[in-house]
């Protein structure tokens, strides 16, 4: 597999790959899709987005546009859906 650890050192092409159980959608691992949980509380967003709270489920959370990181582009979103019910 091109790119995978031991490509080069094993033979072309040669390696592995490695596959994890991820659950897409489910930043804290509650087994309950994020869309379908309550918004964080807007301090707590506010907080991530400032770099006041730094861990990765929070970081994660606040990530509404799912752009891989927390940032003014998760504000309109999380303002979406606050309006939204
Ligand atoms: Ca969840
Ligand atoms: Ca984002």
């Amino acid at each position: 597999m091109i790119g995978a650890p031991g490509d080069d050192t094993i033979g072309t092409n040669a390696g592995v790959a490695r596959a994890f159980a991820l659950h897409p959608g489910d930043c804290d691992n509650d087994n309950v899709p994020d869309i379908c949980q309550s918004l964080m509380p807007v301090t707590d967003f506010v907080n991530v987005l400032l770099g006041v709270t730094t861990d990765e489920t929070s970081a994660c959370l606040a990530d509404l546009n799912h752009d891989g990181g927390a940032d003014g582009g998760d504000i309109q979103e999380y303002v979406e859906r606050l309006f939204d019910g």
